[in-house]
């Protein structure tokens, strides 16, 4: 009998197969994974059991064998018509839940009548202004029935109110609301952009939401703590787990001081993952996510096991998938999908194929939502808890991934928790750094995108793809909000925006304390007519406020600008990181030819050509113009990053007072048909039609004629390798560039 291989002989086994080359892998995240993981790998790793602390391999027992997640896909776009209608089609092709997009003005704050969001209205998601239009999302849509996700951050008051709002004109008041508001304002200021106000007034709004929803929603999550968007912009596994977890910690710290109850209020909070195609870590960060929470909730001292039980939704990546070559779409959204629901995801939203191009249509929509149709109902996926527990890699990389975002997560409680550390941008630039060097890895082929980098078709079939008359439903919702604002108790309205913007100037603690002791900030009893005013007057929660405003009908503006007079505006300017192109590069003969280029028309000029990056509208998406920014000024480009959410005029203003040659225009949320010929049109009116101006972002092909109509010099889309733009770039500012592949020598000839 011979005695049992051991690792030892496998490995020399299998370095006599390749002849003794390398076969580890080193991940984003900087782990080494190796060719095979054995019982060495996972010993003293116990994972527990489903249903049981930590969680590890699931939040319930039971799992999918005794409930399936929740097939919910997040949609929505033009009028509140048209969305509810798109719903309804859904729902009756097997949808099981609902999850609202709203357009970009909404999230701002602004009415759709707002001279900032012309080139955004309906665009990105739905406008919704008034409760009627809440009303109309949902007509024949039972919400005491339907659980609803609203992605929600910046207008989160307004939002939260028309929506208890249209509940109660519905007949089903606030208890009986079943659904998810995300709430997570801290990672709009790392990733996502659509805040409103500065960060300490918005963690109070964090906080008023998840003391209104434990007192009155008791089947409402007050929040979905999301590392989505980080994922989209770039972070690796460790950086979306620690961040997103820290996260979660500061908003439960926050509501504890502010005298809630930690076991009433956190069984209702809930998270949000991205799932890209890194298979097996997008699994093992799951059940990662579980633990890491288990572990920081017992150490905020919770009892009840359900604030320890991480529930999540997962979102398949859009930034893996590609313009070209789209059908690959639904192959790469298949293969996130299945990474999820090993992971064990609650609820899940798969990608349409046109993600790069545009919103879905109704074929796209339902070759996605048929993804989760099939692999919920064909694939045999749902007759085991946690078929890849035990599993030596899984368990190992699980394992990894909970020790490097410990680490992490002690950096954060190191800085004073995620507010301060967010404050230091940190997080954000790290985040960047990350998303630098990922693109590197796709511009230099060492990630393969098949169909982009590799395997590419020599001619692109156009596909169908949904436009959106922005300026008609503009029209439409500036008739409504007239009629809604003729029809009001105007009286009344204004009264509860008043009470609303002095609610927003009180300090919060002090009149909930004083409520609840009895006694003033000083420990003095308060005479007991006091009390019964500060009683009457109800306490200075915004949402309670916002609630009474919204039944008298106030507008999303309205009562955005009531806080905004107490809190102000938040304004924030790009900041990219720098040297992470530069190093990569190094040695590679087309980015020389770049530089080169560069250094020649500085001689011609006397001066660094200069790019200004824009971005126009409330299109706050900035990791393509961060990548563009860092790459550009690495090559010796001077680079002006433009503000978020300029108009064009401010653009124009900006890009003519430093006097640029270029102006770079990033849209990814289909403002481009008009913001871009505005910009256009003001360069030429001041007299400078010679600044040429680029496009780059989610733009259809459709689009690409109009755009080059009315001006627009170089259009560059998803899958663009930059040094290839910089190459056209210098070339349209003059200079004789070789064709990518060929030297310049060859060029010169
Ligand atoms: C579940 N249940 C079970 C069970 N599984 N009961 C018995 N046995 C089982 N095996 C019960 C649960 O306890 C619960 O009841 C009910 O069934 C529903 O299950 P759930 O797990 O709560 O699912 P769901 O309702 O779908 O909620 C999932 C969630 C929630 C907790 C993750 O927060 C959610 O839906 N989030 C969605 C967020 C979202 O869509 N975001 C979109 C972002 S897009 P009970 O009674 O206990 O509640 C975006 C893009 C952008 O952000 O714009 O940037
Ligand atoms: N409808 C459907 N999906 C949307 N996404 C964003 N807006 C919408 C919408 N209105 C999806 C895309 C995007 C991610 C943030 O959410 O997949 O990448």
């Amino acid at each position: 009998m011979t005695d049992k291989p051991t690792p030892a002989d496998w490995q020399a086994a299998a370095d006599k197969e390749v002849k003794g080359r390398e076969l580890t892998w080193d991940t984003p995240e900087g782990f080494t994974i190796k060719p095979l993981y054995t019982a060495e790998d996972t010993d003293g790793i116990d994972p527990g059991l489903p249903g049981f602390a930590p969680f590890t391999r699931g939040p319930y027992a039971s799992m999918y064998t005794g409930r399936p997640w929740t097939i919910r896909q997040y949609a929505g776009f033009s009028t509140a018509e048209e969305s509810n209608a798109f719903y309804r089609r859904n729902l009756a092709a097997g949808q099981k839940g609902l999850s609202v997009a709203f357009d970009l003005a909404t999230h701002r704050g602004y009415d759709s009548d707002h001279p900032r969001v012309v080139g955004d209205v309906g665009k990105a998601g739905v406008a919704i202004d008034t409760v009627r239009d809440m009303e109309i999302l949902f007509d024949q849509i039972p919400l005491d029935e339907m659980s609803v996700s609203m992605t929600m951050n910046g207008a989160v008051i307004p939002v939260m109110a028309f929506y208890i709002v249209a509940g109660e004109r519905q007949g089903v008041p606030a208890e009986k609301l079943s659904g998810t508001i995300q709430n997570d304002i801290l990672k709009e200021f790392m990733v996502r952009n659509t805040y409103i106000y500065p960060p300490e007034p918005s963690m109070r709004i964090v906080s008023d939401i998840i003391a209104y929803t434990s007192a009155n929603m008791p089947r409402f999550n007050s929040i979905s703590i999301s590392g989505y968007h980080m994922h989209e912009a770039g972070a690796t596994a460790v950086q979306e787990l620690a961040f997103t977890i820290a996260d979660g910690k500061e908003y439960a710290k926050r509501a504890m001081e502010a005298g809630q109850d930690l076991d009433k209020f956190a069984p209702r909070l809930s998270f949000f993952f991205g799932i890209g195609m890194n298979f097996f870590m997008e699994i093992a960060k799951l059940r990662a996510a579980r633990k890491l929470w288990h572990d920081v909730m017992a150490g905020l001292g919770a009892r009840n096991e359900k604030s320890k039980m991480l529930r999540t939704h997962c979102q398949t990546s859009g930034v893996s998938l590609q313009e070209q070559d789209p059908y690959n779409n639904v192959i790469r959204t298949t293969v996130e999908a299945m990474a999820a629901v090993l992971g064990g995801t609650q609820s899940l939203h798969t990608n349409a194929l046109d993600e790069a191009i545009a919103l879905p249509t109704d074929f796209s929509a339902r070759i996605a939502r048929n993804t989760q149709l099939v692999l919920q109902e064909e694939s045999g996926i749902t007759n085991v808890v946690d078929p890849l527990g035990g599993s030596y890699y899984i368990e190992s990389l699980t394992a990894t991934l909970v020790a490097e975002a410990e680490k992490l997560i002690a950096e954060v409680d190191e800085a004073g928790g995620m507010t301060q550390y967010v404050a230091t941008g940190a997080p954000k630039a790290a985040i960047e750094r990350a998303a630098a060097e990922k693109q590197t890895n796709v511009d230099k082929g060492e990630t393969v995108i098949v169909g982009v980098n590799k395997y590419r078709k020599d001619k692109e079939d156009p596909i169908d793809t949904l436009d959106i008359d922005n300026h008609k439903v503009r029209q439409s919702q500036i008739d409504r909000i007239k009629r809604v604002r003729e029809e009001r108790d105007e009286e009344a309205c204004q009264a509860a925006l008043a009470a609303l913007t002095e609610a927003a100037k009180a300090d919060p603690r002090s009149s909930n304390e004083a409520l609840r002791t009895g006694r003033d900030e000083n420990g003095i009893p308060l005479p007991p007519s006091v009390l019964a005013e500060m009683e009457k007057a109800g306490d200075t929660n915004l949402l309670a406020r916002a609630v009474e405003a919204a039944r008298h009908d106030a507008t999303l503006g309205e009562i955005s600008k009531a806080m905004e007079e107490a809190f102000g505006r938040h304004d924030a300017t790009p900041k990219p990181v720098s040297g992470v192109y530069k190093t990569a590069y190094e040695f590679d003969k087309r980015w020389t030819q770049v530089t080169d280029g560069v250094d020649a028309v500085e001689r011609r000029l006397g001066r660094k050509p200069r790019i200004m990056v824009a971005k126009m509208g409330q299109d706050g998406h900035d990791r393509g113009a961060n990548v563009i920014a860092s790459a550009f000024s690495d090559m010796g480009f001077e680079v002006i990053s433009g503000p978020l959410f300029q108009t064009p005029k401010e653009a124009a203003k900006m890009a003519l007072e430093n006097e640029v040659d270029v102006v770079g225009a990033s849209s990814l949320a289909a403002g481009h048909k008009t913001l871009i010929p505005e910009l256009i049109d003001m360069l030429k009116a001041a007299g400078r039609p010679d600044i040429k101006v680029t496009a780059g972002g989610v733009i259809p092909p459709q689009d690409y004629d109009f755009l080059r109509e009315k001006g627009v010099q170089g259009i560059y889309g998803p899958g663009s390798n930059v040094v290839e733009c910089a190459a056209d770039i210098l070339t349209l500012l003059g200079h004789n560039m070789p064709p990518a592949g060929e030297d310049m020598d060859e060029a010169a000839e």
